[in-house]
């Protein structure tokens, strides 16, 4: 038990490697200071938890600027759902859903843009209309051709681990030891992109939270977060509204804030670098405390 405590004590206060990476603005993504907060922005009807709320541009760039408002460190715009069970969209109808907000936001604002696709078409033309960073939730495992565009592009990418694709992912998702086997995936993607002539500073890696996974799973990534440190990349993770919490509160995905608030309080304090939320002025609040209390005596307004 003692044991176990400490194990959880180290867990909690795990200190987080330096991470800093230019973007093609000449922006840099440092999270010396503090954890960077990424906020998400779904423009689909079908999403699991903003579906539908955010589908017309008008209302999508509001919802882009509030977040800009609240603080957030980067913009995470997608066009097509990658909830359990999902489908998919083409290319096409992904860059009708997000290329006009991308555009806009990028040259209203200096907050980066991450473009959440599979997609090498779909990247590359976010990339054009003034997107930075790439957020690949198949780990470039989808498209053959993203890896060597990110690599030509020079953008950070977040390469995530997912147990099959989100049509068959929670189907009986099994592992010999789940932080183990995530980190192992994770280190041949890591290989792979380094070996494409991806930057090791520029790749972000995710443990998947909610993807192929059973509630004790996520839990457990979260808890050991900061065992992902050992493969010399940032951390990034998104638990936000997701169905785990729904088990663990009993609440539907409207009522799951103040449950994604301590899931981020818990990955700022295992060592992430980029926390994913749909929520991003509570978030940066956790943050903000989390960092403090980090610092304790040494911390300063
Ligand atoms: N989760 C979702 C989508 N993209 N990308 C990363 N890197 N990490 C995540 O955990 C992640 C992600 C799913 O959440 P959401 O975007 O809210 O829903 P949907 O995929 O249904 O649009």
């Amino acid at each position: 038990m003692a044991e176990r405590m400490s194990g959880i004590q180290n867990a909690l206060w795990a200190d987080r490697p330096a991470w800093r990476v230019e973007l093609p603005s000449g922006r840099c993504l440092d999270t010396a200071r503090r954890v960077l907060v990424m906020g998400v922005l779904n423009v689909t009807p079908d999403s699991f938890s903003d579906g539908g709320r955010y589908f017309g541009h008008d209302v999508a760039l509001r919802r882009a600027r509030a977040m800009v408002a609240e603080g957030a460190d980067i913009l995470d715009i997608g066009g097509e759902s990658t909830r359990p069970g999902s489908a998919g969209v083409s290319a096409e109808e992904e860059k009708r859903r997000v290329l006009p907000i991308i555009e806009r936001i990028a040259a209203e604002s200096g907050v980066p843009v991450s473009i959440d696709t599979q997609k090498a078409e779909v990247a590359e033309a976010a990339l054009d209309a003034g997107a930075q960073i790439v957020n690949d939730v198949s780990a470039l495992r989808s498209d053959s051709r993203m890896a060597a565009l990110v690599a030509e592009r020079g953008v950070p990418v977040c390469v995530m681990h997912m147990r099959g694709t989100p049509r068959t992912m929670q189907k009986s998702p099994a592992y010999a030891e789940v932080v183990g086997d995530v980190k192992r995936w994770l280190q041949e993607r890591v290989a792979f992109a380094l070996e494409a002539g991806i930057r090791r500073e520029a790749i972000l890696l995710d443990p998947g939270f909610g993807f192929g996974k059973t509630p004790q799973h996520n839990l457990e990534l979260v808890r050991r977060l900061h065992e992902f440190h050992e493969l010399g990349c940032a951390v990034l993770i998104g638990p936000s509204r997701k169905s785990t919490l729904g088990v663990v509160l009993n609440a539907e995905s409207d009522a799951r804030l103040y449950g994604t608030l301590a899931a981020v309080a818990c990955a700022v304090m295992a060592g992430c670098h980029v926390v994913r939320v749909h929520d991003v002025k509570p978030a940066l609040d956790v943050v903000l405390v989390c960092e403090a209390v980090r610092r304790g005596m040494e911390w300063s307004p």
